[in-house]
C-alpha cells in the first residue's frame, strides 16, 4: 500500500464508520504488510521535571492552574535519569522518553537536557523527549546531542483544540513539529481520546496527522486518564470500541507509523489491549508509572506478552548495556 498524505475527511470518515470487524480486519491486513505482527516496540517514560506547568491543558495533572494534589518536583539530577534509563534498558525497553512540565525549555535548561540526551544515547537506548514547544535552534541542538524522537501531540482536532487548551494554539504545535522535522529528528505525535470530543473531532485529529508532509514515525493514542481537580475530571468515559476504531483507522491511513498505546492502559483489560494489537497498535509505554499516573507495570505487561506470544523490539547492544546485563544477573 502506497503511503498517502492526501487523505480527505470523507475517506477517513468512511473508514471509521464501516462495520467494526471489517475495520479491524483491514487494519490488521495493512499492519502485516509493513510490520512483524507479533513484535511490539516498548518505551519507558520518566518525568524529569514535574508539575507547576504554566499551561492550562484541561486534562493535565501538571498544570499549575488546577488543584490536582500533585507534588511538584524540580529538575531531577542527570545521574538519577541515567540510573532510571539503565533500569529501563535492563527491563527490555528500547527507547527512553524524558518529559518535562514546561511550556518550552528555557535557554538555561538546554545544557541540562543536552547532557542527558547524550548520556542516555550512549547506553544504547533510543532517546525521546517531550519538553513543550521548541524553536529551530533548540531542535537542532537536541538532534546534535543524539535525540532520536521528539514527542509533541496535536492532542485533538483543530476545531476542538481551544476547548482544551487556551495558552498555545494548534498552529504553535504544528510549528514545533516542523522545527523537529527540519532538524532531522523523528516525530512522535498523536492525541488523546475521551476528552468529551465527538467522533468528528477524532476524525479531524487523524486527518491532521495523516496529511502532515511526512507522517509521524510514532503516533500515541492516549485515552484520557481523568485527574481529580482538573476540568475534565468527570467527563464521561469513552467506549473502548471507539478507541479501538481510532487505532485501526490510524493504522490504515499511516501504514508505516508505529501506533502507540499510551495513557489509559491501566483502565483496560487484557482483551481490550489484545483487540488494540489486532487493530494495528504496535508500541506502548511500559513501567509502573507514565509521567505522574500509574501504568500497567512491567510484571503485568510481561504476562500479557506471554499470553499473546508477543515479543519486545530489542535495544541496540553496547558495551554499556553489557555491564547493565551483568548488573541484572
Ligand atoms: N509539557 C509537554 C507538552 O505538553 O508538550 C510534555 C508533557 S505532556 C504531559 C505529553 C502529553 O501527555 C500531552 O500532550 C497529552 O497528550 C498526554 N497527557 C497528559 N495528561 C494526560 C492525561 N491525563 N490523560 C491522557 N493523556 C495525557
Ligand atoms: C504521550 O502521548 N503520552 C505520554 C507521553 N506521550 C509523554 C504521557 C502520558 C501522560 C499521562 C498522564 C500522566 O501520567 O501524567
Ligand atoms: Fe503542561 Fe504539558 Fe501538562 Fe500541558 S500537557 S499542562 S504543557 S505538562
Amino acid at each position: 500500500m502506497q503511503v498517502r498524505n492526501d487523505w480527505t475527511r470523507d475517506e477517513i470518515q468512511a473508514l471509521y464508520e464501516q462495520p467494526f470487524l471489517d475495520l479491524v480486519f483491514k487494519a490488521q491486513s495493512v499492519h502485516r504488510e509493513h510490520f512483524d505482527a507479533n513484535t511490539i516496540q516498548v518505551s519507558t517514560l520518566l518525568s524529569i521535571k514535574t508539575g507547576k506547568c504554566p499551561e492550562d491543558c484541561k486534562y493535565c495533572s501538571q498544570s499549575a492552574r488546577y488543584d490536582s494534589k500533585l507534588e511538584a518536583e524540580k529538575r531531577i539530577a542527570v545521574d538519577k535519569v541515567i540510573q532510571e534509563a539503565k533500569e529501563a534498558l535492563a527491563s527490555g525497553s528500547s527507547r527512553f522518553c524524558m518529559g518535562a512540565a514546561w511550556r518550552n525549555p528555557h535557554e538555561r535548561d538546554m545544557p541540562y537536557v543536552l547532557e542527558m540526551v547524550s548520556e542516555v544515547k550512549a547506553l544504547g537506548l533510543e532517546t525521546c523527549m517531550t519538553l513543550g514547544m521548541l524553536n529551530q535552534s533548540q531542535a537542532e541542538r537536541l538532534k546534535d546531542a543524539g535525540l532520536d524522537y521528539y514527542n509533541h501531540n496535536l492532542d485533538t482536532s483543530r476545531e476542538y483544540y481551544s476547548h482544551i487548551i487556551s495558552t498555545r494554539t494548534f498552529d504553535d504545535r504544528l510549528d514545533t513539529l516542523d522545527h523537529v522535522r527540519q532538524a532531522g529528528m523523528k516525530v512522535c505525535s498523536g492525541g488523546i481520546v475521551g476528552l468529551g470530543e465527538t467522533r468528528e473531532d477524532r476524525i479531524g485529529l487523524l486527518l491532521e496527522l495523516a496529511t502532515l508532509p511526512i507522517h509521524p514515525e510514532s503516533v500515541p493514542i492516549n485515552m484520557l486518564v481523568p485527574i481529580e481537580g482538573t476540568p475534565l475530571a468527570d467527563v464521561e468515559k469513552l467506549d473502548v470500541i471507539e478507541w479501538i476504531r481510532t487505532i485501526a483507522v490510524a493504522r490504515i491511513i499511516m501504514p508505516h507509523s508505529y501506533i502507540r498505546l499510551s495513557a489509559g492502559r491501566e483502565s483496560l483489560t487484557d482483551s481490550d489491549q489484545a483487540l488494540a494489537f489486532m487493530a494495528g497498535a504496535n508500541s506502548l509505554f511500559s513501567g509502573e508509572k507514565l509521567l505522574t499516573t500509574p501504568n500497567a507495570g512491567e510484571g503485568k505487561d510481561k504476562q500479557l506478552f506471554n499470553k499473546l506470544g508477543l515479543v519486545a523490539e530489542k535495544a541496540k547492544a553496547t558495551a554499556a548495556q553489557l555491564s547493565v546485563d551483568a548488573m541484572a544477573v
